[in-house]
């Protein structure tokens, strides 16, 4: 047996190979052959995945031919033709900017929206590990780009290829030894973007904003919506609040933390109570949606989230009504006030979202939240959120952090399609 198969092998490669080429010399000759000065240039090599012809059946050799550059030439290495899993991650190989932290006499970027990460989990009263969310998400995020994203797919629009001009400004610099600093230094990182002009005026007064770019922040534990509130405040005066999330995050500092010290009232379950307080918020536009933890204090804990001034769609809602008519809920609620989405990837169901650090079950499937996602289109979006993603708890899989990519696709496509 082992005769006749190395009889048959060597019989074949004797045929096949006979004429004066072999396989290596076919197809990887160019290569190896150190002559390749003289190959032609051809502008640039296509993407990897751009073998593939429909025209034929399946992916095709088309030739022995290939065009390898001259050993100089290297235009064709830039990131437009980087594989989806390579490159240095920028949310969706976006450019990275340094939006922050210039020396005052630099020159000013300029864009349309800004993706910042803020690496912040020291508001937590469950489980940590909110302070990787933004490197997970980032990496959630790489098969999404100018070559396609979900959006492009549902809606045949591509955020990351119109009209805006779309940056990622990497992190915002977060102590994890003191929370006052930390949140300020958010604060102060927004601010420094919100002082900037967007590349799109028109476009950008045409939609009813100011010509400060827009925010989409990477959590870190929800504290970190405090900071972002504020600055957008500044720039844009009271928001309609829209709390994608299981928990109310409205609690009494008294009830959640701040029995223990006065440091400890502001943290990632009282931030809205603060936002109430500080005047963030636009009185009677305000609304929770998925929720289902258990309150604290039955009765007083719902007390305090009116005074604070927020409607309810619960996760229950899901099944009774239905996410179509929850987003119109959420639209009618909203009118055309400015809009600030904050999301709370626990508002997932633990099966689609585990990566987290306060699991509650029953809440969407990333289809159902995508889907209601999509249904709001024609609010005016001005900053938004993904927050408490762990990536610690997330499964192999990744399938938390690609969820939470996928609902700032959505974020982009709000902010963007008109
Ligand atoms: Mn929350």
């Amino acid at each position: 047996m082992k005769l006749s198969s190395a009889f048959l092998i060597s019989f074949y490669y004797t045929v096949s190979a006979l004429p004066t080429e072999t396989f290596m010399d076919r197809y990887f000759g160019p290569l190896l052959n150190s002559n390749n000065n003289q190959a032609q240039i051809q502008g640039h090599l296509q993407h990897p995945f751009a073998r593939y012809d429909p025209d034929n059946d399946g992916v095709q050799f088309h030739d022995a031919q290939v065009n390898i550059p001259s050993p100089d030439y290297v235009s064709d290495l830039g990131p437009d033709n980087m594989p989806e899993f390579a490159g240095v991650d920028g949310f969706a190989h976006l450019p990275i900017y340094q939006c922050f932290g210039l020396d005052p006499d630099a020159i000013k970027p300029s864009f349309d929206v800004a993706i910042v990460g803020a690496p912040f989990d020291t508001g937590v009263s469950y489980r940590g590990g909110a302070r990787f969310g933004p490197k997970g998400i980032r990496s959630g995020s790489r098969r999404m780009g100018k070559f396609g994203s979900y959006s492009a797919f549902h809606n045949g629009f591509n955020p990351y290829d119109d009209w805006a001009k779309v940056v990622d400004c990497g992190d915002a610099p977060m102590t994890p030894f003191d929370n006052r600093i930390a949140l300020n230094q958010l604060y102060r990182a927004h601010r420094a973007i919100h002082n900037l002009t967007v590349t799109n005026t028109s476009k950008a007064k045409e939609l009813n904003t100011t010509t400060a770019p827009r925010i989409i922040t990477l959590g870190g534990d929800h504290t970190i919506t405090f900071s972002a509130l504020r600055s957008a405040y500044e720039i844009h005066g009271p928001l309609a609040v829209v709390h994608f999330d299981s928990h109310i995050d409205t609690w009494d500092p008294q009830v959640l933390g701040g029995n223990i010290s006065t440091y400890a009232h502001l943290n990632h379950g009282t931030f809205l109570h603060f936002a109430h307080e500080k005047g963030y918020l636009l009185d009677g536009h305000n609304i929770h949606v998925g929720l289902r933890a258990p309150y604290i204090r039955r009765k007083k804990d719902v007390e305090h989230d009116k005074e604070c001034g927020f409607a309810k769609l619960s996760a229950r809602d899901i099944d009774r009504i239905g996410v179509a008519a929850m987003a119109r809920k959420i639209k009618e609620h909203v009118g055309d006030a400015k809009v600030y989405i904050t999301f709370d990837i626990d508002v997932i169901d633990p099966a689609y979202a585990p990566g987290t650090g306060t699991t509650e079950p029953g809440g969407f499937s990333t289809r159902e939240i995508l889907t209601l996602l999509d249904e709001l289109q024609g609010i005016n979006l001005i900053g938004a959120d993904v927050v408490e993603v762990a990536p610690a708890f997330d499964t192999n899989g990744d399938i938390t952090v690609t969820a939470a990519a996928q609902v700032i696709d959505s974020f982009l496509q709000l902010m963007i399609m008109n």
